[in-house]
């Protein structure tokens, strides 16, 4: 018999036994009518069902991970069948445990469990275009990968990859021909070529949406966050934000007109992106040397200080665990160290080298992959990916269903709230890379403005990221203004635009990491917002933060060694996905919303002399419009 009938009938036999256990179906009265037995009953079967989960899906992860560190045809394969195995047992658990009447249980924990696990996703599908689906994603995902351009001016040299070699030459050039070079060849290369993959994933993604009871893939994405109102608030945000992101960017394009003149900088246009020294223009702190308020005046950049004294990947990585063990986290097990990669592989095979952090649903089977490179930026993403391991290991003792995030933004948030601390010059201090740091006025300026180019102006990138695919997701966007539709929603946000006049044939979005990936964004956003919240209540417990207290403010503080701001931490990440987000959040800060008022105050001081500044200087605040996407070129003479 073919292994699906038999898993047919097993379903019919479970849900005969699930019937006969007596659960009662919800009467006509809303009082939940199940028995204690009953419950006990789900129990059993709910229990025997995590495991069939967990073994499965522990099966597709080590697939996933040995894919994602070595691309081949062979890993692929393998990644996808054991998918698509997950996909099916997690749909015969759903089916299985939807036989109850789970929503009339008496326990809310049980509840929420069966909740849980009656979620499908893709899996929803059927296998076919579950497969179908999965590989449209895996074309982009590997595409992106792939990618190896060809160097400037250098037709023989085409090895350069995104992780390294691009990255830093966005991040260092001041050539603007060149930056525009590789602006243009990088979309060009991760975009265009998606195209049909990225119509199929958006086409079977709505078809899932669908099939979970959802409109469409916004829908799905946005239901992670638990609340009807989460996308108004989260516009809210956006609108709280924008008078202090105009300064920031009104400064930092007069900077730039300063530097490469008036044809390429206009005074009241977006800003090119291919100057802010980074691919996606996500954040601008790349550009600080020439952009600080007062460049006579130290800055805060310890890259140098690192390469002197011989930092390498794994002491980055050491002194991040020191840092969480610090306020009595918890120590990376060896495993750990045993299975990560946390340098880039010489070997020449493909992976992805975007960073990410693993959870292998065992128990201590944590692992980190990321091609390293020694400087300050970096030594941030370590902390950020510890974060996620840090929480995995928080909540291994939780069922299945329970081991994530309290939502998708708080898993981001954990490592962002250390590296707040550690971006400080009190701790940088500390560690020995800092030094002859004397403090004045100008100097704490130019550490806010870094935090500001760091920080405060990534969260309008990734806001629209997101609304973009929230608008495709809904059919607003239509498939023929796809692209321009990016650069109309990045110009109205963010204020930036591409260096080079682009149209519908090209398709721009994908050339970001988590849009060929299939990775919500908003959790970046969210993660931007809370972690400055998370950083207040932990800096109270550590006695580092007093409201009021020119001495104890929240952007000079340093929670290392505070047991206090460890635990709370700790009893907030224990909880994993067990209990709704503001209940968790509320744990740290006695707050139950998400709420922009902790980052506005560790940006105030940088606001009110942008002010001043701009003033003086005569900077025009805001801009128009982007003219830089058109359905198709015209080429019909100017008149
Ligand atoms: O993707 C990441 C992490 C892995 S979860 C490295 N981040 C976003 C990005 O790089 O675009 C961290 C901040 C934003
Ligand atoms: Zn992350």
């Amino acid at each position: 018999m073919p292994p699906n009938r038999i898993f047919a009938i097993l379903i019919v036999l479970i849900s005969i036994g699930a019937l006969q256990a007596g659960v009662v179906r919800r009467g006509s009265s809303d009082e939940p009518v199940t028995t204690e037995a009953q419950e006990s009953n789900a129990r059993e079967a709910l229990e025997r069902c995590e495991k069939r989960y967990q073994e499965t899906k522990v099966k597709q992860i080590h697939a996933a991970w040995a894919y994602g560190s070595n691309i081949t045809e062979h890993n692929l394969a393998r990644k996808k069948e054991t998918a698509t195995e997950f996909a099916e047992v997690a749909k015969s658990v759903a089916q299985e445990l939807r036989q109850f009447d789970y929503q009339s249980f008496r326990n809310e924990d049980l509840k929420r469990r069966f909740k849980e696990l009656t979620k499908l996703d893709y899996a929803a599908l059927p296998e076919d275009k579950f497969k179908e689906l999965f590989g449209a994603v895996a074309n982009m995902e590997s595409n992106y990968a792939k990618i190896k351009l060809c160097t400037y001016k250098d037709n023989a040299n085409c090895q350069l990859s995104l992780d390294p070699e691009l990255t830093e030459i966005m991040a260092s050039s001041r050539d603007a021909e060149e930056l525009k070079y590789y602006w243009i060849e990088w979309y060009n290369r991760a975009g265009k070529p998606t195209r049909e993959s990225f119509q199929k994933y958006v086409d079977l993604n709505t078809e899932a949406a669908k099939l979970n009871g959802f409109e469409n893939g916004a829908d799905v994405w946005l239901s992670e966050y638990d609340d009807p109102t989460f996308e108004q608030q989260v516009r809210d945000v956006i609108m709280q934000l924008r008078p202090l992101y105009e300064q920031i960017h009104a400064y930092v394009r007069f900077k730039l007109r300063q530097k490469y003149g008036p044809e390429l900088v206009s005074e009241t246009g977006p800003i090119p992106m291919h100057l802010l020294g980074n691919m996606w223009g996500q954040t601008w702190d790349n550009i600080a040397d020439f952009t600080t308020p007062f460049p006579e005046k130290k800055l805060l950049d310890v890259t140098d200080e690192m390469v002197k004294q011989g930092y390498t990947p794994l002491k980055m990585f050491q002194m991040g665990d020191e840092f969480f063990e610090s306020l009595n986290m918890t120590k990376l097990p060896q495993t750990f160290w045993d299975k990560s990669i946390i340098e880039k592989p010489t070997d020449g095979r493909d992976l992805v080298c975007h960073a990410s952090a693993w959870d292998f649903f065992a128990t201590d089977d944590v692992r980190i992959k990321q091609c390293t490179r020694v400087n300050m930026r970096e030594f941030f993403v370590v902390h950020h990916e510890l974060g996620h391991i840090q929480y995995y290991l928080q909540y291994q003792h939780q069922p299945v269903e329970y081991r994530g995030g309290a939502n998708p933004g708080f898993h981001e948030a954990v490592g962002d709230v250390l590296s707040l601390s550690v971006s400080t010059p009190k701790h940088l201090k500390k560690v020995g890379l800092l030094k002859d740091y004397e403090e004045d006025e100008q100097v704490r300026i130019n550490q806010f403005y870094r935090s500001g180019v760091t920080k405060f102006v990534f969260l309008p990138f990734a806001y629209t990221l997101d609304r973009y695919r929230w608008d495709v997701f809904r059919g607003e966007i239509k498939p023929d203004e796809y692209n321009c539709r990016y650069w109309q929603l990045r110009s109205e946000f963010c204020g930036v635009e591409p260096p080079v006049l682009r149209t519908e044939e090209d398709l721009d979005p994908p050339a970001k990491y988590h849009v060929s990936a299939d990775v919500e964004y908003l959790r970046y956003f969210v993660s931007y917002v809370i972690q400055f919240q998370f950083h207040k209540a932990a800096c109270r417990l550590a006695g580092e933060y007093v409201a009021g207290d020119p001495e104890k403010t929240l952007n000079n503080c340093d929670i290392y060694q505070s047991a206090a701001a460890g635990n709370k931490l700790k009893e907030m990440l224990s909880l994993g996905a067990s209990k709704p987000w503001p209940d968790a959040m509320e744990v740290l800060t006695g707050e139950r919303k998400m709420n922009a008022d902790a980052i506005l105050e560790y940006f105030k001081p940088l606001h009110d002399w942008l002010v001043g500044e701009n003033k003086r200087l005569g900077a025009h605040v805001g801009w128009t419009p982007s003219e830089k996407c058109k359905k198709q070129f015209d080429f019909a003479p100017t008149k």
